[in-house]
């Protein structure tokens, strides 16, 4: 379980307020795709994945990042409560998707990458360290429901 402080729960909101769920959650998981590519046997049903360009530019790629960027939002209303909030999502993504967990962890730190590109010197590394504290706690939430 993570803890963050008063001072690493604003440092998230603070940045958050100022993040384009689309436009970040396309990034990163077309990201993920590029970086790990096997992580594309999940999402077979979504079209061309050919190259990088391809994979930046798929429409469901952007859509289906920006879904889970949304989901993410609950992990930022229920910082305390990570485990109970992704529950559902982690029984999904066993027993339906069968998504290796370790992925979780590629996406958060990919996220991170990509808010530290969008948001530059405004993502310190007191910022940083407690978006990976979040990221983490996200990854072990959904991984909580695994067996
Ligand atoms: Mg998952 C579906 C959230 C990581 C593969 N993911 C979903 C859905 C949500 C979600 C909200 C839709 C659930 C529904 O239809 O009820 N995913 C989510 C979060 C995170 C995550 C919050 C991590 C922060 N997902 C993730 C990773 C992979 C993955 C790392 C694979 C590498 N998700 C995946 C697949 C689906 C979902 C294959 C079904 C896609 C579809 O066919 O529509």
């Amino acid at each position: 379980m993570v803890h963050l402080t008063t001072e690493e729960k604003a440092a998230i909101t603070g940045l958050w307020a100022k993040v384009n769920v689309e436009e970040t959650g396309g990034e990163a998981l077309g990201r993920l795709l590029v970086v790990y590519p096997w992580t594309q046997r999940f999402f077979d049903t979504f079209g061309n994945l050919s190259s990088p360009s391809a994979i930046m530019g798929n429409p469901k790629v952007k859509a289906h990042g920006k879904k889970v960027l949304t989901s993410f939002e609950d992990a930022i209303k229920n910082m305390d409560n990570l485990k109970d909030t992704f529950a559902k999502l982690s029984e999904l993504h066993c027993d339906k998707l069968h998504v290796d967990p370790e992925n979780f962890r590629l996406l958060g730190n990919v996220m991170v990458i990509v808010l530290a590109s969008h948001f530059g010197k405004d993502f310190t590394p007191q910022v940083q360290a407690a978006w990976q504290k979040l990221v983490s706690g996200v990854a072990t939430a959904l991984s909580h429901k695994y067996h």
